[in-house]
């Protein structure tokens, strides 16, 4: 574990990633509902929003894009993923190395592993060559913490996602990402198995605003630290609205009903 406080990652100390991977994970159809959320230019546009400490993208569109929001923009490297083509046991292709990240400006690295898949071993082996890597460019690590497998039935359990922070810890990554484990109660447990890892809520796929505002206010008043979040955001209309109402939650404090007027 490194001190990531003062990382771009950070601000006062929580955490709001702009994910936009989604083009690898689940493939063109995250797109339909609002046809422009394609451009990666407008998700990089809505990180340029004060709320967003990093955006969260595969190596090909921050080669693409992200020189042009280098000056306004933090960039996390995601270094594995795989499509939604794939239909075997959950396993993701490492596409980018640590060096290659931080030669093209990344300032924190991401990185999945699914415990409980059958290829959780040579996972937890990778992250381990990226985690070492990341030491030695002083990149604070996100694990995305997603256990999932044949023998996994549900993905969200409170029990499943207290391992999956716990995990993270172990493992050593600086910032743990698991989905709500549907209670305020069960995300403080994982946030105390999580230790000094920082956890962030994942987001989900899109919400009513006052249910995802919901989710993200547990998330913090159980200890949390933040959110990484793409669909919720991106598949809005106004992601800027959305924005200016989890700056509120997240780095003001503000209650939901307050979040939501900001968000008028
Ligand atoms: P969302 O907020 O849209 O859920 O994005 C977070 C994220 O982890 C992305 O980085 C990733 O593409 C996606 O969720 C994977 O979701 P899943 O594997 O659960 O379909």
């Amino acid at each position: 574990m490194i001190p990531i406080d003062d990382t771009p990652l950070c601000r006062d100390g929580k955490i709001l990633i702009l994910a936009y991977d989604h083009g690898l994970e689940h493939g063109p159809v995250d797109f339909t509902g609002v046809p422009e959320s394609a451009d990666p230019e407008r998700t990089f546009e809505a990180a340029t929003h004060p709320a967003v400490t990093s955006v969260a993208v595969q190596k090909g569109i921050a080669e693409a894009y992200y020189p042009s929001y280098a000056d306004d923009v933090d960039l996390l490297a995601k270094l594995n993923g795989t499509s939604n083509l794939w239909m075997g046991e959950p396993d993701s292709a490492v596409n980018c190395s640590v060096e290659y990240a931080a030669d093209i400006g990344a300032s924190s690295i991401g990185f999945t592993l699914y415990g409980g898949s059958n290829h959780e071993i040579e996972m937890a082996e990778e992250f381990r060559n990226a985690q070492e890597a990341a030491r030695e460019h002083d990149l604070p690590v996100v694990m995305w913490s997603y256990p999932r497998g044949q023998g996994l039935k549900n993905d969200t359990k409170p029990s499943t996602i207290s391992y999956a922070a716990r995990l993270a810890l172990e493992l050593g990554a600086d910032v743990a990402k698991v989905k709500h484990p549907g209670s305020q109660g069960a995300m403080e447990d994982a946030v105390r198995m999580a230790g000094k890892t920082k956890v962030v809520m994942s987001g989900g796929s899109k919400t009513t605003d006052r249910e995802f505002l919901e989710s993200v206010k547990q998330t913090i008043d159980a200890g949390g630290k933040g959110l990484a979040v793409g669909r919720n955001v991106w598949q809005r209309e106004n992601p800027e609205r959305i924005l200016d109402a989890l700056e509120a939650v997240i780095f003001e404090e503000a209650t939901v009903e307050e979040a939501l007027d900001a968000a008028e």
